[in-house]
């Protein structure tokens, strides 16, 4: 299957007619195990099931109308046809078939460069927003699997909180989507912290290529991505922040240990980012229990409790604190 056949047999006896205008907002989503390597590239679906929580309020606002011609704007800004970020959203919108062109224009509220995946949240709310421009009424898991056609960690910005994305087994993907936890845990925080605005040598997509196609230490990776996402799902439900932590921080070094060992290798880590990571773990020999993950980029970002918003705020000064279940 492609992902035209997977569209087509989403939408079947679905309107195919727009109305005036759609919105939605899409909060951005954080892996606590990650995704890295697909089995099918095509599609956009993952060798291991991976778990994020939702940045709540950080994500971005997509507004989709019927015009004469196909308009993108990100940020207030018109994307040129020729530019990478244009094609990639007309090759989406393109699989909806829709005879109508479209004006989109998507607006994110993430610092910028703070090397939050913004894809996922511009590829939730582009679905969301269909949904409603066409009024196909889609249930979650419908809407999941089409936000990850455009990019996988979409498919885990469709709903907020916890979510899991399970790699299912299906080839057409039928069954490989984002789902929702019922667990709510306010008093958990997300500390954005940017150390370095540069801009990253390879992105995602490439690199968890390369990764799965070179490095020795992939091997090991389905193993731990299972056993982190057992590890997370019990700390979750049993509210044990010490061991979310510890699992969290551990499969993101994991996952970039599989990246240093890629041929040619992939490291995203800059000075600051390591001098960040020492900071954090000076915190915990002084008994404190902040953690941090990372994703395709040099930023870090803290998990921590309420209560010790001051430490972080104390170690972290400018650093962006996100209430996931306020
Ligand atoms: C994640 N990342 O689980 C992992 C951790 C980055 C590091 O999902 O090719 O933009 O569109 O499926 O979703 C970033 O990869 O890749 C990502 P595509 P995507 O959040």
């Amino acid at each position: 299957l492609n992902k035209r056949d997977v569209v087509e047999s989403i939408l079947t006896g679905k309107p195919r007619s727009p109305g005036r205008s759609g919105q939605a907002f899409a909060a951005a989503n954080i892996a606590l195990c990650k995704y890295w390597g697909k089995r099918d590239e095509e599609l956009n679906l993952p060798l291991t099931s991976s778990l994020s929580i939702s940045l709540r309020t950080h994500g971005t606002t997509t507004d989709i109308e019927p015009a004469d011609a196909d308009e993108y704007w990100m940020n207030g800004e018109r994307l040129a046809p020729a530019s990478p970020i244009f094609q990639r959203l007309k090759e989406y919108l393109d699989l909806f078939a829709t005879e109508t062109p479209l004006r989109v224009a998507t607006q994110s509220n993430i610092p910028i460069g703070a090397g939050l995946a913004s894809s996922a949240s511009v590829f939730a709310s582009v679905a969301l927003a269909l949904d409603r421009l066409f009024d196909w009424r889609l249930d979650r898991r419908a809407l999941s699997i089409l936000a990850r056609l455009g990019s996988g960690s979409a498919c885990r910005s469709i709903d907020g909180g916890f979510v899991e994305w399970r790699a299912g087994t299906d080839p057409d993907g039928m069954d490989s989507y984002g789902a929702p936890l019922p667990d709510r845990w306010p008093e958990l925080r997300i500390g954005l912290l940017l150390v370095s605005k540069e801009a990253k040598s390879i992105g995602s997509r490439p690199a968890m290529k390369r990764t799965r196609e070179t490095s020795v230490l992939y091997t090991a990776w389905p193993d731990q991505a299972a056993r982190d996402l057992a590890r997370l799902k019990e700390a979750i439900a049993g509210r044990d922040f010490v061991r979310l932590g510890e699992t969290a921080e551990a499969n993101a070094l994991a996952m970039h240990a599989t990246m240093i060992a890629t041929w040619p290798p992939v490291l995203y880590w800059r000075p600051e980012s390591v001098e960040a990571m020492r900071r954090v773990w000076a915190l915990r020999d002084e008994g404190k229990a902040v953690y941090f993950t990372m994703d395709a980029g040099p930023n870090l970002k803290l998990l921590y409790r309420e209560t010790d918003q001051a430490v972080v705020d104390g170690a972290f000064p400018g650093v962006e604190t996100i209430a996931p279940f306020a």
